[in-house]
């Protein structure tokens, strides 16, 4: 085994995909693995092996398997600081990069997983009332990153990109199907416009055989919870 070798487990449109962009950022070698949710690959017992939780990503890092995309964004950034994806320990800029990551972690990514996944709180559907408490939430973090873009953007640390940026635009993709997409608040539509420019998105999507995401408005009755 050399150092340096990675494989990752995936699925399109999931959260493995930041880990996938940090992968095609740093420019090193790794093997991909894809799940199909449909047959439930996640949950074989040879995959709950790998990570417990039968969930993506899991990236098997020099033989070792780890989990937690926002977690696997950092060790990759470590890993290769030749790749910029955070800027240098001990600065000001690398305290932000931590603080976005958690925030976006904690917060966003944590109440998309009840959107996406009703049966995490008991129900097959959500019923409106929870419905619309999540979509509210959601959209509550998008106002405050809005606010933080408009005056000190046009990337989360400022005037330059890093990981969080893909990160960010990642779990923006993700409100492609809801009733406002995240692409309605300018700031972070500007965000996710200079992401979506970068050749490691292009490849992503075509090596995830997913689409990037258009100015879709969905109609009322289309509102259900969608991951692709
Ligand atoms: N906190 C985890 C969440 C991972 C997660 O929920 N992944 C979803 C896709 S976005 C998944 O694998 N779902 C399959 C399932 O729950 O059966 C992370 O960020 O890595």
């Amino acid at each position: 085994m050399t150092a340096n070798s990675y494989t990752l487990y995936y699925a399109p449109s999931t959260a493995s995909m930041v880990v996938h962009l940090a992968l095609l950022e740093i420019g090193a070698p790794y093997e991909l693995k894809r799940l199909d949710f449909r047959a439930g690959e996640q949950r074989d017992p040879a995959y709950l092996a790998l990570n417990p939780q039968g969930v993506v990503p899991t990236l098997i890092i020099d033989g070792k398997p780890m989990v937690e995309s926002a977690a696997l964004l950092m060790i990759l950034a470590d890993r290769h600081p030749e790749s910029h994806l955070a800027p240098a320990p001990g600065t000001p800029e690398r305290d932000a990069w931590y603080q976005w990551i958690v925030y976006l972690s904690n917060n966003l990514a944590a109440t998309y997983r009840f959107w996406f996944y009703p049966l995490d709180l008991g129900a097959e559907q959500h019923p409106p009332v929870v419905r619309q408490a999540l979509q509210r939430k959601i959209e509550g973090i998008w106002d405050r990153l809005e606010s933080v873009l408009s005056v000190g953007g046009p990337y989360l640390l400022g005037s330059e990109f890093s990981g969080v940026d893909l990160l960010l635009t990642m779990l923006m993709r993700w409100s492609r199907n809801m009733p406002r997409t995240a692409l309605e608040w300018p700031s972070l539509k500007r965000l996710a416009d200079l992401v979506r420019t970068r050749p490691s998105w292009k490849k992503v999507c075509e090596i995830e055989g997913t689409t990037d995401w258009p100015n879709y408005r969905p109609l009322a009755s289309e509102w259900t919870a969608r991951l692709d």
